[in-house]
């Protein structure tokens, strides 16, 4: 049982906390002695999708390539962490549809856009809105809520602590 891998998939607008939340996850479940993978959106496009940029086909190309290498560490027994805006529903069901039932979690990473864009820790948003970055999610660009994520978590009502731990309650109570 120990070795089954599983996809805990950070979905939300940039800013609203995915990668700080999946980071602290990660080395929490590292601290337990689980194999845990961090798979992020900014790291992978450097690198595997420096050839995407921000339109509705690249995107959906991104997240193809994510969830394909997700898999394959998923199926190494990682519990791979995966934080991508992934905007579209259709999408993340793609890569939910290919995993084996139950090891597939998505997580909604509600923050709203107006604490997102109050935040807006890398200025992507102030840019945005001059017109410097189009197809900026949430300014210009969709972002399309899931429909029945596994869990729900709004990093506006809770430190990053609580959150964590909230977080690591669901890992616990499904035994990944
Ligand atoms: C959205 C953009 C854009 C545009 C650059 N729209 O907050 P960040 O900076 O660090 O994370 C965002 C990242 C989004 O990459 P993803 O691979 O997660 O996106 S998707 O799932 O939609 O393919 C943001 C930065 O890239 N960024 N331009 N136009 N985010």
């Amino acid at each position: 049982e120990q070795n089954i891998g599983s996809i805990l998939w950070f979905t939300g607008l940039s800013g609203s906390g995915k990668t700080t939340l999946a980071t602290a996850l990660a080395a929490k479940l590292k601290a337990n002695g689980q194999r845990a993978y961090l798979l992020d959106g900014d790291v992978l496009r450097t690198g595997l999708c420096s050839d995407l940029k921000f339109s509705d086909k690249d995107r959906r190309e991104n997240i193809r390539r994510a969830g394909e290498v997700a898999k394959l560490l998923m199926n190494e027994g990682y519990i791979v962490l995966c934080t991508f805006i992934s905007p579209f529903n259709s999408d993340r069901q793609i890569v939910r549809e290919a995993c084996p039932a139950g090891r597939f979690h998505e997580i909604y990473v509600s923050t709203p856009l107006s604490i997102c864009e109050e935040r807006d820790p890398k200025g992507l948003y102030a840019k945005a809105r001059g017109g410097l970055i189009p197809l900026f999610t949430g300014i210009d660009s969709p972002y399309e809520k899931p429909v029945e994520p596994e869990l729900e978590i709004n990093t506006n009502d809770y430190t990053i602590d609580e959150a964590v731990n909230y977080l690591l309650d669901y890992v616990l109570r499904v035994k990944l």
